[in-house]
């Protein structure tokens, strides 16, 4: 058995059409990859769809298992109340200081637990003995605590891959208790910022009244440590696609488009706190104010589809096709559209490519727990590989603006702010752009997701008091 147990909401797999498994490379995999784990790790995680669906249980399992996962399976019932319910139509907009969006149904939460405690039994079964679990995200708050009632002898992490809100919103939650405790099952806790870590220290006070130091708590005779760990991009990913020749022939191609022309860019899941209608405010504004420019702008917006037939998320599709054929009619010209919106995901080496000829990166969430395209947008800023100089345009509430303080920082909500900034941007000097972007590389060098990853392991495997007084626990 592995010695580490990686839990996620969603398994990196996709079932292929020959009915095989094939793991996906998402974000978390390809940080593992660059944490020199030697893959040696199982995961367990939801692998999509309900389970009434599945004819063969045994072998589906099997086929999963055979890539080194492990299925949770979800009926319809626990998909509308988990996932789709409390997860994602209650915390996602809570933690996101969305109250007015966050939905309170009384249903879900029996399930949102239930399902937890499903977790808990799958890693029960699956993990060595002494092993680490590592549990990402805000579907799974309650496992910890659940998990180290049935398994005691493993050391439990947690990352939240989302903002902790202020203690005056995350009091709002009618499960609040619940949720606090189910997280002190862990050894060791993750945020992005201080900020984050800072407002779940509050909550901690005043909810439940537990006062710990700026570092750890004790329950009893047991440590809960709290940490701060930004998440990194995948760079050795985007360093080995900007080598590839669909990177070199997607670069030709979209330079040959663009024809001298800019390019403003920007790519998000579509989703509410991505801010993209707030966007759209701020180009029309520059468009208003900058006629001169309406023939030379090519503003291409990446929106990758996200919780497709939830309500809002639909609501918010058609919301923002209505208002880019508005500006489009309003500010266009014959062969020339302002803004191409592509609501579709593209391969990473074509994004890579559009990443370094974009001459501004518009990144401006409403609020968002880290950001990686900011992250992504920069490092690809590299003349080697024949990318042009950039500026990149980022919110404030985005996670990563702490630590990219040389892009051009914005308030989303300023419509004419952000339309300023755009002005600003694609006035900036080549030496200008280029000196910022240097600043941002050197940091980004240092922490990717790799180096991320093996720090949080790193430091879920030491143990505090061994550390500090040399006694084993
Ligand atoms: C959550 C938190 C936090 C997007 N379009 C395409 C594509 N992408 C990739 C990007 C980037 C990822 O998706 C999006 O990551 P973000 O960090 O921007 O946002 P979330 O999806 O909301 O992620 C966020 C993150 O977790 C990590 O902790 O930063 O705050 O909300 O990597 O490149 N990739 C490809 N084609 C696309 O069209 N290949």
């Amino acid at each position: 058995m592995c010695m580490l147990t990686l839990v996620s909401n969603r398994l990196p797999v996709r079932i292929k059409e020959n009915g095989e498994a094939e793991r996906t490379t998402g974000g978390l995999a390809s940080a593992l990859a660059g944490a020199d784990l030697d893959g040696d790790y199982t995961w367990i995680g939801w692998s999509g769809g309900s389970k009434e669906d599945i004819s063969d249980l045994k072998n589906y399992e099997s086929t999963l298992q055979k890539v080194g996962v492990s299925p949770v399976l979800l009926s319809q019932e626990d998909i509308d109340g988990y996932y789709e319910g409390y997860a994602n139509s209650t915390l996602w907009p809570l933690l996101h200081y969305m109250t007015g969006r966050a939905r309170f149904n009384t249903d879900w939460m029996p399930v949102y637990r239930r399902v937890n405690q499903t977790f808990a039994e799958t890693i029960a079964k699956h993990s060595s003995k002494n092993g680490q679990v590592w549990i990402h995200d805000y579907h799974l708050f309650l496992l910890p605590k659940m998990l180290r009632k049935l398994r005691p002898d493993l050391k439990i992490g947690f990352f939240l891959h989302t903002p902790f809100p202020s203690s005056e919103i995350f009091r709002a939650l009618p499960e609040r208790d619940e949720i606090l405790s189910g997280l002190l099952g862990c050894d060791l806790i993750g945020f992005h910022t201080f900020g984050y870590l800072r407002h779940f220290r509050s909550s901690l006070l005043r909810i439940l009244g537990l006062e710990g130091d700026a570092e750890s708590l004790w329950q009893g005779n047991r440590e809960v440590r709290f940490g701060v760990y930004p998440i990194g991009h995948n760079r050795a990913g985007f360093h080995t696609a900007m080598k590839s020749k669909q990177y070199e022939e997607a670069l030709d191609l979209h330079n040959q488009h663009l024809n001298g022309g800019k390019l403003i860019l920007s790519v998000e899941r579509l989703d509410y706190t991505k801010g993209v209608p707030q966007k759209l405010a701020a180009i029309r504004h520059y468009l208003k104010n900058n006629p001169e420019m309406r023939s030379k702008v090519n503003f291409v917006i990446i929106a990758v589809p996200s919780r497709k037939g939830v309500h809002e998320y639909d609501v918010l599709t058609e919301k923002v096709q209505r208002e880019v054929g508005a500006i489009n009619g309003e500010f266009g010209e014959v062969g020339h559209s302002p803004i191409q919106f592509l609501h579709r995901g593209f391969p990473m080496e074509e994004l890579a490519a559009l990443y370094a000829l974009a001459d501004v990166c518009l990144v401006t969430p409403i609020v968002d727990g880290m950001n990686l395209v900011a992250k992504e947008y920069i490092d690809c800023k590299r003349a080697k590989y024949g990318a042009r100089p950039g500026a990149l345009i980022l919110s404030e509430f985005a996670g990563a603006a702490q630590e990219m303080s040389h892009a051009v920082l914005v308030n989303p909500h300023n419509t004419v702010g952000v339309a300023e900034a755009m002005e600003h941007a694609l006035a900036m000097s080549d030496d200008e752009m280029c000196s910022r972007v240097r600043a941002m590389q050197d940091r980004l060098e240092r922490n990717d997701a790799g180096a991320w990853a093996k720090r949080f392991l790193g430091d879920l495997a030491t143990d505090p008091r061994e550390e500090t007084n040399g006694i084993a626990a």
